[in-house]
């Protein structure tokens, strides 16, 4: 389960329904030009707080069509109605997803006991190991190296996306844990998170930048640190510059300026205006 996995992008209509043709795009983009390890899928970068539970089961049927075994799945399933969770868990295990994920539940200010019993419970109603998404800086849910350690006492779960950059707790979570699976989340900091021994790191720029993701990632392993730094380099200059024009809606004009009908984002996501456009196709010229 190591290495890069991209943060899948779903294709919407303009209407938010799902566009299959330009889904299994993404799809094929990602495995057969940025070569990625793996996808993730029905993360935050995939819209999936913004659609529903049968769109979420057709967006895991749809992918795991094209994939086939060709490369790694986590299906993220995490949801506030813990009965969905458990739902599409199931749903995910059933077509042979490699693992499941799941984001903290947020919203409410859980204790840690709940969110405890949250993924005990998910777990034991599914066969399947488990990756915790922790994304404090959306979900409001800060977890300590003990409380991340009780989490880890469950042997289905695996490991954790640590999409935060506190990279005291993410040192202290390497050395700590060394048999559970670490993955970086910000892919701004990925060579920062690189250089503490993690195992792999899920992003939503891999789906137009995953090269130079992985050239960063196998740098870093390799102890070439200024190669790597170059990379990041280039690689953060073009986040910044996505990041101001709007993160999912110009990494979606990117990939349709590669030819991948990669659609819109649904609403309450905004949809980028002429200047926005131009600025997408530019970014898109001057970096891939
Ligand atoms: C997901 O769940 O879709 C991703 O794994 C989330 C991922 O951590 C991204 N975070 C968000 O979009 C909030 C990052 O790739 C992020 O988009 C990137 O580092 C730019 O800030």
């Amino acid at each position: 389960m190591n290495g890069l996995y991209t943060a899948l992008m779903c294709s919407f209509d303009e209407q938010g329904n799902i566009n299959e043709k330009g889904l299994r795009e993404i799809v094929r983009y990602n495995i057969d030009v940025s070569k990625v390890d793996g996808l993730y899928v029905n993360g935050s970068t995939g819209e999936n707080f913004l659609i529903s539970t049968e769109a979420k089961k057709k967006i895991f049927d749809i992918v795991k069509d094209e994939v086939g075994d060709s490369v790694k799945l986590i299906g993220q399933v995490g949801a506030l109605n813990i009965d969905e969770a458990i739902e599409l868990a199931q749903y995910a295990t059933d077509l042979n997803y490699d693992a499941i994920s799941a984001v903290t539940p947020f919203y409410y200010k859980f204790e840690f006991e709940e969110i405890k019993d949250y993924y005990n419970t998910i777990l034991e109603n599914v066969d399947n190991d488990l990756i915790i998404y922790s994304i404090p800086a959306l979900t409001g849910v800060n977890m300590n190296l003990e409380q991340f350690g009780e989490l880890f006492q469950n042997e289905k779960v695996i490991g954790v996306k640590f999409t935060a950059p506190d990279f005291f707790l993410l040192e202290r979570l390497r050395h700590a844990y060394p048999n559970k699976l670490i993955y970086s989340g910000f892919d701004e900091m990925l060579l920062s998170a690189s250089v503490l021994n993690i195992d792999g790191a899920i992003g939503s720029t891999f789906n137009v930048n995953g090269q130079r993701a992985k050239q960063i990632f196998e740098l870093a392993q390799n102890g070439q640190i200024e190669e790597a730094r170059e990379v990041q380099k280039v690689t953060n200059d073009l986040i910044a510059e996505i990041l101001t024009n709007g993160l999912y809606q110009t990494i979606k004009e990117i990939l349709k300026y590669k030819g991948v009908d990669a659609g819109f984002c649904r609403k309450p996501m905004k949809t980028l205006k002429p200047e926005g456009l131009a600025k997408a196709r530019k970014i898109a010229e001057k970096y891939l």
